[in-house]
């Protein structure tokens, strides 16, 4: 799906504001009919974009898993109904959303964290009258929705003796289960026949492929590519799109690279003509040329050497929760930047599309992960598994579909650690089948970037998970859940596994999570766990197996920033892995990084992020001091 744009053929019209907010516990609204009388008297206000929880939290909604009904009004704006259409473009509503506007209902969706489109115009009133929309968004999940949810069928403890219920709110997950219209919602007002999606792909030498999708019929296109200062650096001839298509190839001169020290963008500028000759529909589409590919079982970005040094993420913050917050994303990158880090991943779902905007232009590389976090499978049959699996695939396709021309996507991780809770269906041909063709449907859809398989550590270089992916992603705490305190074993824990797993599959193998709950303030002269000096040598343990392995793809730190968690006695209101605090403020083990990536040779000079300063010339790691 298309970033929304404004330009002189589409006009953008921003509903963010404090609109009208109901939570429905009881299931009352549709019954009562709030979609067309309109929300009743006692409402809250609610800041769009913004999850609920904190900012009602003492109206009761810190916890609160359900429905709620949002309301606003605007103004039908003056346009040629004939020729546009009025789109209501919602980025995200966690986890399901329903829409009415005055009373119609003009449509729903299911799956959060992923933006959506509905046509408001049959339902509009005439220009200059006021519109009433209301939205319903639903954060209850179940096992057949992406992420899934606790099914309250299902026996509470499961196979190991786990108490399913074990989280308030009950997750399957280990971060906060926020709800609400969590990303901006606008109204676009676009031409009928437009250009609905855009495909760009670009060789290192400069050839790059456009495929172009439009709505409706009749018109011709064209496609300028433009360099910024440079201007126009090459062009296509005209496009006749064909069942609503049109692929057409272009060869840029010289083609400047992208890369974390170069984030050069360049913009296809995608044009439709009427038969008169006359722009009808203009849309421009940034891209950078950049190559990932695995040879020899090792990661390569434009032909050299990749090693990701970053972070898991969360989108985490005091009050707005999951909410778009635009000076705390820019912040963000500067600390990440300062600590020294290329790369971070989406963990566990995907992030607002003007994080992924940011770096690129900030050069970042970025795993891109789908909400499919800690899968439980319902049965042994792979039939059984079909509801699931359609709602898995389908946040994969809307996934690319929306991120695929980010040169800053390095891979695309299609769960995060399924089977967290050992559950029984795992590990057999039904589960096998499942992720052949999830990762099947992935290449089916992009053959340019890797897929990878983030796994935890009960069945290893067993897992059914890893057999069909391209590179391998462990989250693994050896000298936490395991060995606690003890380093020395955790070492050799993890050099093990690592060395299996390459022996085994010959693929790029990535330290996707380690870390360790840090209480900043916390000292010890002796490794005493959630202390700052743990988290240290907790890292500084792992980044030096990591760094010495060639066939390792990168080490990301779990976490950037501490965050919020369900309530549980293993969390003291947050999961305090965090290099940075939930305010950003850096622990100890930020400054070891900072000295260590700064000083890692693997990072070579192309991947370093821009203004990132350090030696390029060190041949191998340098400890850091201590
Ligand atoms: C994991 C999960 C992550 C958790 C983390 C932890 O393996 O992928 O979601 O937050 O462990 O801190 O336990």
């Amino acid at each position: 799906m298309l970033f929304p744009q404004q330009n002189e053929n589409r006009t953008l019209l921003d509903l963010s504001g404090f609109w009208k907010f109901r939570p429905d516990p009881d299931d009352a609204g549709r019954n009562e009919a709030w979609f067309s009388e309109g929300l009743p008297e006692e409402t809250s206000l609610i800041a769009v974009p913004g999850a609920w929880n904190e900012q009602l939290a003492e109206s009761g909604l810190k916890n609160y898993v359900g429905c709620g009904w949002y309301e606003t009004t605007f103004v039908s704006p003056r346009f040629d109904r004939t020729a546009n259409r009025l789109l209501l473009r919602v980025g995200a509503a966690d986890h399901r959303a329903t829409v009415w506007l005055n009373g119609t209902p003009c449509g729903s969706h299911e799956g959060g964290y992923l933006p959506f489109e509905l046509d408001l115009t049959e339902s509009l009133h005439v220009e200059g009258d006021s519109n009433r929309l209301v939205v319903c968004v639903d954060s209850r999940l179940t096992m057949e929705t992406i992420p899934q949810g606790i099914d309250p069928g299902v026996a509470p403890y499961n196979g190991s003796g786990y108490d399913r219920r074990h989280l308030f709110p009950p997750t399957r997950f280990d971060f906060f289960p926020y709800g609400g219209l969590t990303r901006p919602v606008q109204l676009l007002i676009v031409p009928v026949n437009r250009i609905a999606s855009i495909a760009v792909q670009g060789s290192l030498a400069g050839r790059v492929e456009i495929t172009i999708g439009v709505t409706g019929s009749g018109a011709v296109g064209a496609v300028e590519i433009n360099d910024g200062d440079r201007g126009c650096v090459a062009r296509s001839v005209d496009l006749v799109f064909v069942d609503g298509k049109a692929v057409c190839v272009v060869d840029i001169p010289n083609p400047r690279l992208w890369s974390p020290l170069t984030p050069h963008l360049y913009a296809a500028v995608v044009r439709l003509r009427d038969s008169s000759g006359t722009v009808t529909d203009r849309y421009d589409q940034p891209f950078g040329i950049r190559e990932v590919a695995i040879k020899g079982g090792i990661l390569l970005l434009n032909g050299e050497p990749l090693y990701l040094a970053g972070f898991g993420k969360h989108e985490d913050f005091p009050i707005v929760g999951r909410g778009q917050f635009r000076p705390a994303y820019l912040r963000d990158f500067e600390l990440m930047r300062w600590v020294g880090a290329n790369s971070f991943r989406t963990s566990h779902y995907p992030y607002d599309e003007e994080v992924l905007h940011l770096a690129d232009r900030l050069g970042f590389l970025v795993i891109d992960e789908v909400a499919a976090v800690s899968l439980g499978f319902p049965s042994d049959r792979f039939e059984d598994l079909a509801p699931l699996l359609d709602a898995h695939r389908q946040a994969l396709t809307d996934l690319i579909e929306r991120d695929r021309n980010h040169p800053c996507v390095v891979a695309w991780s299609p769960m995060n650690e399924p089977n967290l809770w050992s559950e029984p269906h795992y590990q057999n041909d039904a589960s096998r089948r499942y992720f052949q063709t999830l990762f099947d449907h992935v290449r089916s859809l992009d053959t340019t970037r890797p897929t990878i398989a983030i796994t935890m550590g009960v069945f290893s270089a067993e897992d059914v998970a890893l057999e069909a992916c391209d590179m391998i992603g462990i989250n693994r705490y050896f000298g936490w859940y395991t060995e606690p305190g003890d380093l020395a074993r955790a070492r050799v824990s993890l050099e093990k596994e690592m060395d299996a797993l390459h022996e085994r599959y010959r693929r790029p193998v990535m330290i996707t999570e380690c870390g360790v709950d840090t209480m900043e303030g916390y000292h010890a002269t002796t490794a005493q766990m959630f202390t700052e000096e743990y988290q240290i040598e907790f890292l500084r343990t792992y980044a030096s197996v990591a760094d010495h392995k060639p066939f390792c793809a990168g080490f990301h730190v779990w976490n950037f920033a501490d965050f919020l968690t369900p309530q549980h006695y293993r969390r003291v209101v947050l999961n305090k892995k965090g290099v940075f605090t939930r305010e950003r403020n850096p622990k100890g083990a930020a400054f070891f990084l900072r000295e260590h990536w700064r000083s890692l040779s693997r990072i070579a000079a192309n991947h370093r992020p821009k203004g990132q300063s350090g030696s390029l010339l060190v041949e191998d790691v340098k400890p850091s001091g201590k």
